[in-house]
């Protein structure tokens, strides 16, 4: 927990590229809020996106979300590997297709580079997956930092589309 049990403000990416994709993403969702002093507060759309990285894999569905919550970066980063095991998240091929990914990209401004946690996230910036949907919800105070003006002038929008599941 925080010392100052002060609300802190993180943004965590998230994508699901097996099984039901939409279903991974919704339970990952009320698994964060009913984590105690955990909240969702801001959710992007949904984004199909074709795979970076490991192209052999299936098209993803990428958003990210606003929490408030009351956990430091390495709780939160637990709770996080937590849930994605919760949610039948086995890690085979490193950059292979997986049930639920939950990454936490943003926590306030803290800098903080450890073996087990750097922030903000390292490979954000490379990833329009990550960035389209961020910079859909994030409060400008939270990017400022980040160069986001260079990231959308630069970056096209190429294999990334608003998903609407089938009726
Ligand atoms: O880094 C998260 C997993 N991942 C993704 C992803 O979430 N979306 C897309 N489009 N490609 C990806 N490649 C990997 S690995």
């Amino acid at each position: 927990m925080h010392e100052d049990n002060q609300l802190s403000v993180a943004y965590v990416g998230l994508g699901s590229n097996m099984g039901d994709r939409q279903a991974y993403l919704q339970e990952a969702i009320h698994m964060l809020n009913q984590h105690a002093g955990t909240r969702v507060v801001r959710e992007s759309s949904i984004y199909e996106t074709d795979p970076v990285g490991y192209l052999e894999q299936p098209a993803y569905l990428n958003m990210v979300v606003a929490l408030e919550t009351i956990w430091d970066p390495l709780s939160l980063l637990h709770d996080l590997l937590d849930m994605e095991l919760q949610l039948g998240r086995i890690r085979t091929i490193r950059w292979g297709p997986r049930t639920i990914d939950l990454d936490l990209l943003l926590y306030n401004h803290v800098r903080m580079d450890t073996p087990e946690l750097i922030l903000p996230h390292p490979r954000m910036l490379e990833r329009a997956f990550v960035m389209i949907p961020l910079i859909e919800i994030a409060n400008s105070f939270y990017l400022k930092e980040l160069d986001v003006e260079n990231w959308t002038a630069s970056k096209g929008k190429e294999g990334i589309k608003i998903w609407t599941p089938m009726p």
